[in-house]
């Protein structure tokens, strides 16, 4: 044994004896992780010792490799159950900081509600599913063709300029927000052929000055039904049972004449006030009635323009508004709460969860 391994032997005592004296005073995976760096990291202490061994005397290089190797072995041995220690220590010590303490009580949940508007428009829907009708849904941006043209209002006829368009591209094209859900009636014939009963819930926009019962963007209830031998009565009779489903059995309906160019003959029809029984109070403004909407028997024109023989087939239409509907129903006296987004006014609605 040459001098050089000597000292190399020496070394590896000194090493040894001074890596576990550190290693006992290791206390966290901080100074564990200083403590791998230094004596048996790729960097550390026996990987300089294995490199020095070219220094070494060739017949004495084997014996000073086996010994460094053994000593890595030993250090690695030492090293790993106090590196399973101390993860065991952290472990435990992150289960305790965040255990779930299972007794405290819960946080309700924020569950949404169906908005008044929308939970009528279900409450609808339901009460024409027992009538047989349909609800289909079209699009809020039209043609001046389905908005005006196929219900029976040319350019030219002076009932167009009593809508209050909203025209959102060239006027030429006259692409339009919807003035009405009557454009759907042209839309749903076209589609399918008699019998047909639909209803068309949907936004309508009107370029209208906002007041307590104007807004210009509401929503309408659109009512289609045409078959051979379909009357007067018929709408009556649907008018009447829709009233009653939703204001109670005693309600009656009142059609008086008015005119809409897509039928004949046109009607506006009420409710008498199931507040006052008919009898006159605020909300039906003291004349016993709630005005409802329009209605009619469609205008053969229309049946026309859709392709439907007027002499084989007949059908009644009607269209009403759902905030003025549940303004009455629940004495809501300012159109404009619907979209003025005031939780207060939202949450006296808040029966139907979603
Ligand atoms: C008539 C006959 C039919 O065979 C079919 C449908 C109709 C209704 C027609 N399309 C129409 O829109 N008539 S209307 O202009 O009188 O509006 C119907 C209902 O919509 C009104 O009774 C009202 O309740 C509501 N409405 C109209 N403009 C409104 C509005 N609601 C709030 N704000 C507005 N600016």
């Amino acid at each position: 044994m040459t001098d050089g391994s000597h000292g190399l032997s020496a070394r590896i005592n000194e090493v040894r004896e001074q890596a576990i004296e550190e290693l006992k005073s290791v206390s966290d995976g901080e100074t564990l992780r200083d403590w791998e760096r230094k004596w048996i990291g790729p960097k550390g202490e026996i990987t300089s010792m294995l490199r020095s061994l070219g220094s070494l005397a060739k017949e004495d290089r084997p014996a000073a490799g086996r010994d460094a190797q053994a000593l890595r072995s030993k250090l690695e041995a030492a090293f790993t159950p106090v590196q399973e220690l101390i993860e065991r220590q952290q472990m435990e010590r992150r289960l305790a900081e965040e255990s779930i303490d299972v007794t405290l009580p819960g946080r309700r949940p924020d569950i949404g509600a169906a908005h008044p508007i929308s939970a009528m428009i279900d409450e609808l829907i339901e009460i024409f599913a027992h009538l047989g009708f349909q609800a289909v849904f079209g699009p809020e941006v039209e043609t001046g063709r389905y908005n005006f043209d196929l219900l029976n209002i040319p350019a030219d006829h002076p009932a167009r300029d009593v809508w209050d368009t909203i025209i959102i591209d060239d006027p030429a094209a006259e692409i339009v927000m919807r003035t009405h859900t009557s454009p759907m009636q042209a839309r749903t014939m076209e589609r399918l052929d008699p019998p047909i009963r639909v209803i068309v819930p949907g936004r309508s926009y009107r370029y209208e000055a906002q007041d307590a019962s104007h807004e210009w963007m509401f929503t309408q209830l659109e009512g289609l039904a045409v078959d051979t031998n379909i009357t007067m009565t018929d709408l009556k009779g649907v008018l009447q049972e829709l009233a009653r489903q939703l204001f109670g059995p005693e309600r009656r309906v009142r059609l008086r004449c008015d005119f809409f160019p897509f039928v004949e003959p046109g009607v506006d029809f009420a409710v008498d006030c199931a507040i006052c029984n008919g009898k006159g109070c605020r909300v039906c403004k003291h004349s016993g009635w709630l005005e409802m909407g329009g209605a009619g028997m469609v205008h053969p024109n229309v049946l026309r323009g859709v392709g439907y023989d007027p002499e084989k087939y007949t059908g009644f239409a009607f269209g009403l508004g759902f905030e003025r509907l549940v303004m009455m129903k629940y004495g809501v006296d300012d159109i404009r709460a619907f979209n003025g987004n005031d939780l207060r006014f939202l949450k006296k609605f808040a029966t139907v969860t979603i």
